[in-house]
């Protein structure tokens, strides 16, 4: 992305900034995997809409005086034995020539300056959620100042970056739905590949090997989320990761998989049988979830409520459960004491973005709930989890597990389905395994 685009996200930040402050956001840390050998390192989701920095030990300094304001970025020096084993640095000179930001100093200023940095301020915006150390710093700084008797104002109003961060990434540019879609183009390879090869007998994790492949060779470095593949009644764990199961010829395979590509995430569920065929069973209870999602999807738009879409979702499934014999009574009764709950227990989605599940606020500050707006991006997934134990079931559903997941993009006019073109009907899944 183009420099002028995270200049002018920062400018925006500085302008929803009080008065008299600073801001301090923090690059990730790197974090160990084992011993002294770490995870792959994925940039702070704030730090990078805020800077399109990717390299760790960076803080950027956002400073609001009462008349101007001041953008500073403290980044790695370079070093030559340290590139050696991790890889080439920008340094200084490097990102003042990328970067269009007022200074740059190397990260060890950083210490050494945030005291004068903090001082003469009233206040400071800090990522509550950053590690425990560069947060310890900086309160020891605040602390020190506070007993200073000629500094003019030493901070005293602790305020959330994410106050501001969050809902500036509520809002997508035409820039970031691309990025959106290209992740998508990704994900839809690897979930096609997928459908279109024999799985009976595959261990699950060999499916998430064939995703993660898939990613890398469509040019996407990671997953946005661990990939579920849960056969059978693994799709009755949620949030099922193991992947370990041999899979079934009859059993169906819930995957929750999508790529992350320069930073935005997809986040996409089908739910497939190994076989290449649904059984009657299962098909009934895919048709249900699958005229849930498109009721549901088709409903949003510009306005409406999240748990407008949830209450459509628990109708839609409830009703059906009641047809099938799953649930007995009054859909309402039903609802009203939270029955549906047992088999659909989970939210209906979230907002999607540089983070798969992003934080962005879901509620005012008056504890009232967001309603849809152009632009956002929001995940519809409504799924139905029948347990194998569970004896009040009709025996054929035991053990099935559907959950069916698309990203839509919110439009003036309604929406868009960014991942439409994810084969998703019972007929497309199937044709897709016969072309094999
Ligand atoms: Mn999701």
């Amino acid at each position: 992305m183009d420099e002028l685009i995270y200049k002018s996200r920062r400018e925006d930040f500085l302008v929803q900034m009080k008065k008299s402050s600073v801001a301090l956001l923090f690059s990730a840390t790197q974090k160990i995997r084992s011993n002294d050998t770490e995870f792959p390192y994925r940039q702070d989701s704030d730090f990078y809409y805020l800077t399109g920095f990717k390299e760790d030990n960076a803080v950027l300094v956002l400073v609001k005086g009462e008349k101007s304001a001041k953008e500073i970025l403290f980044v790695q020096k370079k070093d030559k034995s340290l590139e050696l084993w991790t890889g080439k640095r920008l340094g200084v000179e490097g990102v003042k020539e990328h970067f269009d930001v007022d200074k740059v100093y190397t990260s060890e200023c950083f210490e050494k300056r945030l005291k004068k940095i903090l001082q003469s301020k009233k206040r400071v915006y800090l990522d509550l959620f950053s590690e425990e150390k560069k947060l310890l710093r900086v309160r020891e700084n605040i602390q020190e100042l506070s007993h200073s008797r000629t500094a003019k104002y030493t901070p005293i109003k602790l305020y959330h970056v994410r106050e501001i961060s969050q809902k500036m990434r509520a809002i997508k540019t035409p820039v970031e739905i691309e990025l959106i879609k290209k992740a998508l183009s990704i994900t839809k390879e690897a979930h096609h590949k997928v459908m279109s090869m024999k799985k009976a007998e595959l261990v699950e994790y060999e499916l998430q090997a064939v995703y993660e492949y898939e990613f890398k060779k469509n040019g996407a470095y990671s997953d946005a989320y661990t990939t579920i593949i849960a056969g059978g009644d693994n799709g009755n764990t949620l949030h099922y990761i193991n992947n370990s199961s041999l899979l079934h010829e009859d059993d169906l395979i819930l995957i929750d998989a999508g790529c992350e590509y320069e930073m935005y995430a997809s986040d996409i569920t089908r739910t497939i049988p190994v076989s290449g065929k649904f059984n009657a069973a299962q098909k009934e209870i895919y048709e249900l979830v699958l005229k849930t999602e498109l009721k549901v999807i088709d409903a949003v738009k510009e306005g409406v409520l999240r748990s407008d879409l949830q209450m459509m979702a628990r109708e839609s499934l409830c009703e059906g459960m009641v047809e099938l014999g799953i649930l007995k009574g009054d859909v309402k009764e039903l609802i009203k004491e939270n029955y549906d709950k047992r088999y659909f227990p989970h939210g209906i989605g979230h907002w999607i973005g540089i983070d798969v599940h992003d934080p962005c606020p879901y509620k005012d500050k008056k504890g009232k709930e967001i309603a849809l707006q152009a632009g956002m991006v929001l995940t519809v997934e409504p799924g139905l989890y029948l347990p194998l134990d569970d004896m009040d079931l009709p025996e054929k559903y035991r053990g099935i597990a559907v959950r069916i997941e698309d990203d839509i993009l919110v439009t003036k006019k309604g929406f868009e389905n960014l991942s439409c073109e994810i084969a998703k009907s019972v007929a497309e899944i199937e044709k897709l395994y016969s072309r094999t």
